[in-house]
């Protein structure tokens, strides 16, 4: 406490008022990708991954059904500070016979609704697919047969009914997040076809009007997959179009771009023309390799642009990393903390006063304040926000998934 009156001082002398930062800060809901608990298995049973996606490392625990990846949630949701969404995907569906993709209803997914109904969370929803018979050639909502592109289309447009029920039980907007794996491993002969039937995919699933207050689509562009090196259909360039000019959202996954590529500097260019542009964080390393997001510059860049355009309403913050290397609890819970950490840091900064001095070209002062600037008393707001909300502040929490390990996830066997 006392710390933070010394922080709050020092912020204060430089313009910021760090009551509005963690008051600002404790209404962000981030979309917590549910996949980060089993390696995006899912309960149809099968448990290969496939689309170009991978998940490394074999650390003992892993949730293999609802009971114990709801448990893992709570647990996580434990040691994370504010209120949230979590974010399924279409293999979470909860049924006691298999249904197939394509006939997946709202009922299937009541008793995530239930879970979060008495956590006050939001749900979010992705149709999945990839590890699946009908995608195993790597092409779906631009597959050249017909038969298995419908398969794909009805799949998408029951999730999405899926997702107006959750935004309508639970009264937080549902988003709806299309990615595809579809691709070619070399050169093709036709770059126009496949994008062609994926545009007409894509227009007659999002043909049934469904109520933005309660469902917002999304589509993930990617760049290139593992066995898809050399063309992928649903480009950036594709969606960005796309989004445009029909009524869904980009969705920017920073992992999904060429390496000295940034997410954060596409930001404000994407807000000056649509509404809202939805995000999956993650952290790749060499590759899409999807580790566990960490407080590096391009995250307090993102989190800095968010802030800096106003945009805490307008950027739909979602997270999409699963390292099955290490403890899966504590992988989720070091991610969303730090992407916390990190919107936290930007609304800590005087940017009227950084951008005073772009503005008059006073580059030495900006240089010199951002410097200075990174060395402010950080962790004691970090640490009483964190009190507020009555989660640990510091490393402290790591006990807890020590705890939790050698009681429940060390019995999974
Ligand atoms: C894959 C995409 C996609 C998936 C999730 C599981 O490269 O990033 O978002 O990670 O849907
Ligand atoms: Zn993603």
């Amino acid at each position: 406490m006392e710390r933070y009156t010394y922080a709050k001082e020092a912020y204060a002398k430089s313009g910021v008022d760090t009551e509005a930062a963690i008051k600002a800060l404790s209404n962000v809901r981030i979309s917590i990708h549910c996949w980060q608990g089993d390696d995006v298995g899912g309960f149809e049973g099968s448990g290969d991954l496939s689309g170009g996606i991978a998940a490394t490392g074999n650390y003992p625990g892993k949730a293999r059904c609802p009971g114990e990846l709801m448990a893992d949630i709570d647990k996580m949701l434990s040691l994370v500070p504010g209120s949230h969404k979590i974010n399924l995907h279409a293999i979470y569906a909860i049924s006691d016979k298999p249904v197939e993709r394509d006939k997946l209803l709202p009922e299937h997914f009541s008793k995530w609704v239930e879970f979060a109904k008495e956590r006050g969370l939001g749900l979010d929803i992705n149709p999945t697919l990839f590890s699946h018979p009908l995608a195993a050639d790597g092409l779906t909502l631009s597959h050249p047969d017909e038969k298995i592109r419908r398969f794909w289309i009805d799949h998408c447009k029951a999730m999405r009914r899926v997702g107006e029920y959750f935004g309508r039980e639970l009264g937080i907007t549902c988003v709806n997040n299309i990615w595809i794996p579809d691709g070619y491993k070399d050169t093709p002969a036709d770059r126009l076809g496949p994008r062609q039937r994926l545009k007409d995919s894509l227009d007659e699933i999002l043909s049934e009007k469904i109520d933005r207050r309660y469902l917002i689509d999304t589509v993930e562009s990617k760049v290139f997959g593992i066995g898809v090196e050399s063309y992928t259909v649903g480009s950036h360039e594709f969606y960005l179009n796309y989004a445009a000019k029909n009524d869904c959202v980009c969705l920017l996954d920073n992992g999904h771009f060429h390496p000295t590529e940034v997410v954060s500097d596409k930001i404000p260019s994407m807000l000056l023309f649509s509404d809202k542009v939805a995000l999956h964080v993650t952290r790749g390393v060499r590759w899409d390799s999807d580790h566990v997001v960490i407080l590096d510059d391009e995250l307090k860049e993102i989190a800095k642009e968010i802030v800096r355009c106003n945009a805490l309403d307008r950027v739909i913050i979602g997270l999409d990393y699963f390292d099955a290397s290490i403890n899966r609890v504590g992988a989720w819970v070091t991610g969303v903390r730090n992407m916390q950490k990190a919107l936290l840091n930007a609304l800590l900064l005087p940017h009227g006063t950084l951008k005073a001095l772009q503005d008059s070209g006073n580059f030495s002062k900006l240089l010199a304040l951002s410097e200075e600037l990174k060395l402010y008393p950080f962790a004691d707001v970090w640490a009483e926000f964190c009190e507020r909300q009555g989660v640990p502040a510091g490393a402290e929490w790591f006990a807890e998934v020590e705890k939790y390990e050698k009681e429940v996830m060390s019995n999974r066997k």
